[in-house]
């Protein structure tokens, strides 16, 4: 059920014609109506409904250039809109559809073919939604680590090369942290591999709570996690890792592992530096530093 139709017509007449026609057939839940392209473009971007029916000559603004309104919003992609007009030529109709109309009918109008034509673009727009929520749920299930919720491996290389690109453009900072829970195979010998991704996923979740908008983290292996942070220098990623440290220190995991105390050990590095030439330079220090926290005895950060 689509629940919003846009009448955009200078004549009143007109558009009690295309409203009472739509309402015979209840295909709408509200109707809204303007007098012109100006009008309408407000309307539109206040109630945003689902389709609209406009008229090509209309006084202040006319439809072609309420086309082009709609066509510089990229949040009104895939909008339908039926173009209502008295002009019969080819060239109208054609200028119409390449400026964005969905489709074109002339008037005076046949209120079958109306009613037609506007059921044929709401299953159009119908279909595209469904694609995008399909794309969307895609995009998820390439990016997502299922068990942590946090961003993949796969997604995490990604992720590094805009980021670190960025970086080197903006003349930004880049931090990075790598993180190794401590004696893990002891949690999976000690309370069964189940619990073992418990304390996985709360793991990941302590680290999601420490991000900012712009903030990623990743899960790099069984118990290791990357986090990316843009726009912050070494001393940044180190508080980052340092107050992760803590409150996976002081996490309370759940029955039956009330005895656990769980550590985590950290290596960070961050462009730039004259270790870190690239992606892989950056990664590397990383792991080094990360190498250095597990010799120096663990539940530590390094750099
Ligand atoms: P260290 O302090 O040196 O890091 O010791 P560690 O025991 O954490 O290191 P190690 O790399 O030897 O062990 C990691 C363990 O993580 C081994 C593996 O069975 C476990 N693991 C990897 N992925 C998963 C997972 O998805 N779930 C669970 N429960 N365990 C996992
Ligand atoms: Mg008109
Ligand atoms: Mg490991
Ligand atoms: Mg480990």
């Amino acid at each position: 059920m689509s629940s919003c139709v846009l009448v955009i017509d200078d004549s009143a007449a007109i558009r009690e014609q295309v409203v009472r026609t739509l309402k015979d057939v209840g295909l709408f839940e509200e109707y809204l109506e303007a007098r012109d392209g100006l009008e309408g473009f407000k309307t539109l971007i206040e109630s945003r409904p689902d389709l609209v029916i406009c008229d090509v000559d209309m006084p202040r603004m006319d439809g072609y250039k309420f086309l082009q309104l709609v066509a510089s919003r990229p949040e009104l992609l895939g909008l339908p809109i039926i173009m209502l007009t008295g002009m019969m030529d080819f060239n109208s109709k054609i200028k119409g559809l390449e400026q964005g109309a969905s489709d074109y009918l002339t008037k005076p109008f046949d209120a079958g073919e109306l009613v037609a034509r506007v059921k044929v673009q709401l299953k159009i727009k119908s279909l595209q939604d469904e694609l995008k929520k399909a794309n969307e749920q895609l995009k998820r299930l390439t990016n997502i680590d299922h068990l942590t919720n946090l961003f993949n491996r796969r997604y995490l290389s990604e992720i590094l090369e805009s980021e670190f690109f960025r970086a080197r453009r903006n003349r930004e900072n880049l931090s990075m942290v790598i993180i190794d829970i401590d004696y893990f195979k002891n949690v999976n010998d000690t309370y069964g591999h189940q619990n073992g991704d418990v304390v996985l996923a709360s793991v990941a979740g302590l680290a999601q709570q420490m991000l900012r908008a712009y903030d990623s983290a990743a899960r790099y292996g069984g118990e290791e996690f990357v986090l990316i942070l843009p726009g912050t220098p070494l001393q940044g990623g180190e508080m980052v890792a340092e107050r992760l440290r803590q409150s996976v220190l002081e996490f309370a995991f759940p029955h039956p592992m009330e005895d656990l105390t769980l550590t985590i050990s950290a290596g960070v590095a961050a462009y730039p530096s004259p270790l870190v030439e690239n992606i892989d330079s950056l990664f590397r220090q990383a792991d080094e530093a990360l190498y250095r926290a597990k010799q120096a005895g663990r539940n530590r950060v390094e750099r």
